[in-house]
């Protein structure tokens, strides 16, 4: 069994697969955490998690004129400076389980918790790509920087994805050769000894155990860059689709979702008062403004209070324009409305582009069920 050397996990989380290991954490706690706690933090592997012994470990970067850089993790965090950057990582598969009940999807059905929030430390990627020679004369040809995890598939390939090279480069792109995660080493369902974190763009490039760098010219041939990952219309069905059509998910839209209460929670009217929660976010650095709630199904809306830090602590500093790569936590304290019996509550965000998310899932469908940021609806009763 390539499975048996799979890590232990906590016994909290949501089971959507064993083997591969994919789970979530239970909605109600992971917003109870700004921070996540990497043992909450949902998972998502596609292949059995590799053992890497960090004494022996290289990171190889190919496809640069100055032939291949071979790092060890010593040199990686001995040779750059240490960089920090809080994240929110999510899957494109996150909340697929809403799009599942308006007509079948293929795939994991995560419910809306398949998304996290981490401290990530390591170094830049931009300086090990100018350190192995990237210059003027590279940027001319580069266009793409390729990530090959060190999981493989029993055919011996492995995991791997590319994101474009402007990302890659930018001083304001912050992606991050991460070997902490939450100031600890990274856990290895996370990726140990060193994962690439692309803040503000897909879950699924965030390559986790990374063995190779390459800069190209094309986007990965692999897989999950060709043939998973991409976007197509409600009418797209497995006999018409071309998934050359449609370009790779790499930043991804406005989201939302509520935490608190749950889904068919039963409240007391002797309450007078609801208190609904969750996590707001967007992708490509965009900030979450405004999230909006509704008691009523959408006919009237409240403004929700948001915060970047546990309750009772220091909220972290504004980022600078463009790199918002963390979500946002909210909270609503409303009046019960007077003598409803069933309420549905809305929330829906707005980013910094003005944004906002579509009202149901009906219209951005997708045969994968990718990419489903509808307004996230949950129904209450209210009880005597
Ligand atoms: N990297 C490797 N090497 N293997 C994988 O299976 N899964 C990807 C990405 N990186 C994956 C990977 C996907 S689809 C997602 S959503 C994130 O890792 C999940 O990261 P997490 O398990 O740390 O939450
Ligand atoms: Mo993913």
């Amino acid at each position: 069994d390539p499975y048996s050397s799979d890590p232990e996990r906590h016994s909290v989380l949501h089971v959507n697969c064993k083997k591969p290991f994919n789970a979530e954490p239970p909605p109600e706690i992971l917003a109870d955490s700004y921070i996540t706690p990497h043992v909450l933090f949902f998972k998502r592997n596609h292949l059995p998690v590799p053992q890497v012994d960090p004494a022996s470990y290289r990171l190889n970067v190919e496809g640069l004129p100055g032939g291949a850089l071979s790092l060890s993790l010593e040199d990686l965090k001995t040779r750059f400076p240490k960089h920090t950057i809080t994240a929110t990582l999510q899957c494109a598969g996150n909340r697929r389980s809403d799009m599942n009940k308006v007509k079948q999807v293929n795939g994991l059905n995560w419910g809306i918790s398949a998304i996290g929030n981490a401290k990530w430390s390591g170094v830049r990627l931009r300086d090990v790509l100018l350190a192995a020679g990237f210059g003027p004369e590279v940027a001319k040809w580069a266009r793409h920087v390729h990530f090959e995890g060190l999981d493989k598939d029993v055919t011996g390939t492995a995991y791997g994805t590319s994101i474009p090279i402007n990302k890659a480069i930018s001083e304001e792109g912050d992606v991050l050769l991460a070997y902490e995660m939450n100031g600890e080493d990274i856990p290895s369902d996370h990726g140990f000894p060193v994962r690439v974190v692309v803040p503000g763009v897909v879950g699924a490039r965030n390559v986790k155990w990374l063995g190779r760098i390459v800069i190209s010219t094309e986007e990965s041939s692999s897989h999950w860059q060709q043939h998973d990952y991409k976007g197509f219309s409600p009418g797209t069905n497995w006999k018409k689709v071309d998934p050359k059509s449609a370009p790779a998910i790499q930043e991804l839209p406005v989201q939302s979702a509520i935490t608190v209460p749950a889904d068919g929670a039963v409240i007391d009217r002797s309450d007078e008062t609801l208190t609904v929660k969750g996590y707001a976010w967007s992708g490509g650095g965009r900030e979450v403004v405004r999230v909006d709630v509704s008691l009523d199904g959408g006919k009237t809306w409240q403004v929700a209070q948001l915060r970047s830090g546990d309750e009772g602590q220091p909220a972290e500093p504004s980022p600078p324009p463009g790199r918002a790569w963390a979500w946002k936590l909210w909270e609503l304290t409303a009046p019960l409305p007077p003598e409803a019996e069933e309420l549905e509550i809305i929330c829906k965000a707005v980013d910094n582009s003005y944004n906002v998310q579509p009202d149901t899932v009906l219209p951005i469908w997708n045969l994968r069920g990718l990419l489903n940021n509808a307004w996230h609806r949950v129904k209450v009763k209210v009880t005597e």
